[in-house]
Formats: structure tokens, C-alpha cells, sequence
């Protein structure tokens, strides 16, 4: 285990030293997206089951022992940054429980959770819809909001998520009540018997360049301001620590079933959830919305939004060690399949619109093909096809993927897909 720790190791700082010496693009011109197939570069993808020292992985135990761990930690080093392992102290408070919201469907509480640490704190604001024709105990949908709390229902009586909170101007058009109801349909949700609980994204990273030392990352004692470390956590990586957070509060819930928890995130709440599911097995079912580059797709394949594109459009999302790579994407050593193939052996979803191109729905459709093998290895399906299936025809294996009409939304048929693949997974334990 030292040895493989150690050979880890050298290659994060094999590949960190070759870095320190190339100028960043960031001073260079970014060369625009492509959207032309045949200009695709040819690229290779690193081998999911072959690990560092070129060692073919063959059984259960050796990818869970060796070839996972050295891919989570290809991760931490090069793309979303180090999770810090510290525990951080949280309050929970009760702020209102209205037991006859949406018309009677659901019970739906706004909790705040409280953060500690560093000598300094946050506060964020969860709210949470229980479909009341339970019985039992219920499964659980996580996924983050971009507007606020208050832009997923018109319900008057939701407060404004932090971010939003402090806005001043009251006629501000994101403050308008139910901006984003169609990414939420909760009537459908409740229907379906599942509880959802969800969080404003800024609560835990406000999602700007100066974000960082607002963000729950100022809360751990290592904390470090600029220069950041090359393999230094930013927005991603605490947007996924914090979906660990409110499964934490999850899962002390008498109406949560903490064995069917599953977490969906859009764009780059799609990135995020990946990013959660890969680091925290609690996420039974790991669902990416149209989360394109840094997400599901294939950066290798360099179409649509690149890595030199999003790490200059968005330094903060990042560690730096991923900027590195900006132009560079032939010699990145590992690619997005390896991020889906950490999900395995449980269920993990992957989804595209026609009209995403910038998201490349085929790289996120390929990227969710090639961590098939791993799945294999546990004697289940993947995608089980290379081709690329017509839009509304989902796939829905351990591995499922669909390809919807239309532009980079989450629409009422994400949504169904969602839903049914969930029912699927919990059957097949
Ligand atoms: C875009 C970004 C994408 C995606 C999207 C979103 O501007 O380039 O990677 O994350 O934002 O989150 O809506």
C-alpha cells in the first residue's frame, strides 16, 4: 500500500513539476470552441482498469484497493482539488414546517444549518418537500438550486437563501418568487413518493473569483489565501463536500430512507454531483444534468467548452493544477470516464439535450461508454453500446444515459427519466 502510495505520489509530482515551468494560457489567446466532429483530435483515453505502474486490474478487490483510490486521488491532485478530511461543527435549527404545503401533497420544512470553524462561521438554508402519502420511510433527492430557495415554488412563506437575502433591491428579477420552477417539479417529485432537499449553491461557495474566503473552505484550519496550493479544493470541490453536508442532515431524518439517497445536479451542479457521488458512497444514485466540460465529457476530445475555456471563464471552480492543462489536453493522464467509473458498482445517470453542443453530448455520452468496464468487473451492465441512442430513448442500465429535445435545461422529462432509473436502482440493491 506505501509502495502504490508512493508511486501515486511521484506521478502527482512528476506531473506538477512539468507544470511550474509552462506558462499559463491564461495570458495566451484561448482558441474558441469546436463544433465540428471531424475536427476532434485523435485521442487516447487512459485504460479505466489499467493502473499507474501498468498493472491490469482484473478482480473486485484490486480496483477497490488499488485502481480506485489512485484514480480519486489523480482527482484531488489535478482537476477539483483535495477535500480536507476535518470534521466542522453544524447546528441545525427548525426554522418553519408547514405540513400542508403544495396543496396538501407535501410537508415542507426550512432548516438552517450553521457552520463553525476557523473562527469564523456560515449559515445556510435547506429546504426540504415530504410527500405526506407516505408510508414509511422515503427516498431522497439532493440537489442543489442555482437562484435561491425561494426561485424553485412562488410559496410566499420560503425565505431567501443567503446570497439573495442581502439584495437590497426588493424588485431585483431574481428575487422574484418561482423564477425556476420548471427545473422543479414538485407535484411530479412528490407523486413519485420521493422527498427532495434542496440548497442555493452560493451557500456553501459564493460562485465568483472572490468567493473562496466567504466559502465553507475558510472554515477548515488548514485554510490557505493565495498563492493557492496547485491541488488547493475551490468551488467544486466544497460544493460536493457540502452535498455530504446536507445527506449528514438527511439522513438523521425519521421520513428519510438513508439506503435510497440519490443526488442530481445541473451543469456545473452537474460536475459537483459527480464529483460528491465519486467521494461519497451514500450516493446510491448519481445523477449529471448537461454537466458538459469538468463534468461528464471527455475533455480529451476538446469540442464544445474546453479546459483552457473554463478554467479562464471560471478560475475559481478549479485547482489550479487543472488550468495546466488548458491546451494541453493530449497529456492530460486521466479523463472523465474515470470520473463516472468511480460510482461503480452503484447506479449513476448521465444526461445531454440536442442543443447543448458547448456541454458535447457526445463526450459526456462517451465519457458514461467508457467506465463500462469497471461496472463489468461486478458483473453488471454499463451503457452496454458505443452508439449513441436517438433522442427520448434513455438507456438505463447500472449506466443510463438520454438525449433530450432541446437546449441546457432540466425539463419535466429529465425529471420522469430520473425517476424511473431511482425505481430501477432501489430494486436491484
Ligand atoms: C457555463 C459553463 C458550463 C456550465 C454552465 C452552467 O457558463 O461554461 O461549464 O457549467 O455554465 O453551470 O450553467
Amino acid at each position: 500500500m506505501t509502495h502504490i502510495t508512493t508511486i501515486i505520489k511521484n506521478r502527482a509530482i512528476a506531473y506538477m513539476a512539468l507544470f511550474c515551468f509552462v506558462p499559463s494560457t491564461h495570458a495566451q489567446k484561448i482558441p474558441p470552441a469546436n463544433y465540428d466532429e471531424s475536427k476532434v483530435p485523435h485521442y487516447v483515453l487512459p485504460d479505466v482498469l489499467t493502473c499507474n505502474d501498468g498493472q491490469r486490474v482484473t478482480t473486485k478487490s484490486e480496483w477497490e484497493h488499488k485502481r480506485r483510490p489512485e484514480i480519486l486521488e489523480t482527482f484531488y491532485s489535478l482537476e477539483y482539488g483535495r477535500t480536507p478530511k476535518e470534521k466542522i461543527k453544524v447546528t441545525y435549527t427548525l426554522i418553519e414546517e408547514n405540513p400542508n404545503a403544495l396543496g396538501g401533497l407535501a410537508t415542507m420544512q426550512q432548516v438552517r444549518l450553521r457552520f463553525e470553524g476557523n473562527g469564523r462561521h456560515i449559515n445556510t438554508l435547506l429546504l426540504a418537500f415530504i410527500p405526506n402519502a407516505r408510508k414509511g420511510r422515503v427516498p431522497v433527492m439532493i440537489g442543489y438550486n442555482f437562484k435561491g430557495i425561494h426561485s424553485i415554488t412562488p410559496d410566499e412563506s420560503i425565505l431567501y437563501s443567503p446570497y439573495f437575502a442581502s439584495l437590497t433591491n426588493r424588485a431585483d428579477p431574481v428575487l422574484e418568487r418561482g423564477n425556476q420552477t420548471s427545473r422543479w417539479p414538485l407535484e411530479m417529485i412528490m407523486q413519485r413518493g420521493y422527498a427532495l432537499v434542496t440548497m442555493c449553491y452560493h451557500d456553501f461557495f459564493p460562485d465568483n473569483a472572490k468567493g473562496r474566503p466567504e466559502s465553507a473552505a475558510a472554515l477548515f484550519s488548514d485554510y490557505q489565501g493565495n498563492p493557492l496550493p496547485e491541488d488547493a479544493w475551490q468551488a467544486l470541490g466544497v460544493w460536493a463536500w457540502g452535498s455530504s453536508r446536507i445527506a449528514d442532515w438527511v439522513e438523521q431524518q425519521p421520513w428519510a430512507d438513508k439506503d435510497r439517497l440519490a443526488i442530481m445536479g445541473h451543469s456545473r451542479q452537474g460536475k459537483a454531483a459527480l464529483w460528491a457521488g465519486a467521494q461519497d458512497t451514500r450516493f446510491r444514485v448519481v445523477i449529471s444534468n448537461d454537466s458538459g466540460c469538468g463534468g461528464a465529457a471527455l475533455s480529451k476530445r476538446v469540442y464544445g467548452e474546453t479546459v483552457a475555456i473554463i478554467t479562464n471563464a471560471f478560475p475559481h471552480w478549479f485547482c489550479p493544477a487543472f488550468s495546466r492543462f488548458a491546451q494541453k489536453e493530449e497529456s492530460l493522464p486521466f479523463d472523465q470516464h474515470e470520473l463516472i467509473a468511480l460510482m461503480a458498482p452503484r447506479h449513476v445517470y448521465v444526461a445531454s439535450a440536442k442543443e447543448d453542443n458547448w456541454a458535447d453530448q457526445r463526450g459526456e455520452f462517451l465519457a458514461a461508454y467508457h467506465a463500462g468496464p469497471v461496472f463489468e468487473l461486478y458483473g453488471l451492465q454499463g451503457l452496454g453500446t458505443d452508439k449513441m441512442p436517438d433522442i427520448h430513448q434513455p438507456i438505463m442500465h447500472r449506466v443510463g444515459y438520454h438525449i433530450r429535445a432541446g437546449k441546457h435545461d432540466v425539463t419535466d422529462y429529465d425529471w420522469k427519466c430520473y425517476l424511473d432509473f431511482c425505481d430501477k436502482a432501489w430494486k436491484e440493491k
